[in-house]
């Protein structure tokens, strides 16, 4: 089948250590329709694959906050 994939890129506040990447990253994945999580502490930037189908961005970015972070989109 034809494979459906988009990439967000999301500014993350609140991370203070690694945990708190492992944390945001570990939450990212567990979303439907997520296939890729990848977040740096050092640029507080996330960026995440997800197929459209299952998950737009404000889902990304509500999941974020509801983990106790602030999120935003990049563009
Ligand atoms: Mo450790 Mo990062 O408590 O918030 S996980 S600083």
């Amino acid at each position: 089948g034809t494979k459906t994939t988009l990439v967000g890129q999301f500014t993350i506040g609140g991370m203070t250590c690694a945990a708190c990447v492992n944390s945001v990253e570990g939450i990212l994945k567990d979303l439907p329709g997520v296939k890729r999580a990848v977040v740096a502490l050092a640029t507080s930037l996330g960026e995440v694959e997800y197929d459209p189908n299952l998950i737009n961005k404000d889902d990304i970015v509500t999941a974020i906050e509801d983990a106790g972070f602030e999120g935003s989109l990049v563009q």
